[in-house]
């Protein structure tokens, strides 16, 4: 009888371990959707790539960085997902990606990090001049269907307005 006790309070207990074990692991789980990319995509107003920077900070975001084959495919999906490629055949959206400290030596302002993505557009970035002493020092990820340019980059004046979009840096 008292093996038989015993045995129960062993099942008893091994089951409160159970339960303790599979609520640690629903945490993990809730902390990895807390921890999921957010993005924010700004398709109803253009602003110059300072003021983009800004607006991205004011929501608790940053510019987006793209510096790899998952970054990019997360921000198309992002941008698929919105539809505006259903009803735009162009788009021209600021990333934090640009040559503002060094010219030719591209950084991410959000994360810090050097560029490395080799994604640029035909024979970008070119750093072209405009208004005679205004040249391209900030990076767009770009979208033109009538030439086939599929989210490549392309530095531009870091003046002009463009959409934009902000992301969380959490991973
Ligand atoms: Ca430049
Ligand atoms: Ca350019």
């Amino acid at each position: 009888m008292e093996t038989k006790r015993l045995a129960n309070l062993v099942a008893i207990l091994l089951s409160f371990l159970a339960v303790g074990f599979i609520s640690t692991q629903k945490d993990i789980n809730t902390f990895g959707i807390f921890r999921e990319k957010s993005y924010y995509f700004g398709n109803t107003f253009k602003l110059n790539w300072y003021k983009a920077s800004e607006y991205c900070r004011t929501r608790g975001m940053f510019l987006v960085t793209i510096n790899n084959d998952e970054q990019l495919n997360g921000v198309i999906e992002y941008i698929e997902k919105s539809g505006y490629t259903k009803t735009h055949d162009i788009l021209h959206m600021w990333t934090s990606g640009n040559d503002l400290g060094e010219e030719g030596q591209f950084f991410c302002s959000s994360t810090g990090e050097r560029l490395t993505f080799d994604r640029w557009t035909k024979n970008e970035p070119n750093n072209a001049m405009h208004d005679n002493c205004t040249y391209e020092h900030c990076v767009v990820l770009e979208y033109f269907r009538p030439w086939s340019i599929n989210y490549t980059f392309d530095d531009r004046p870091c003046g002009a307005n463009n959409f934009f979009m902000c992301e969380t840096l959490y991973d």
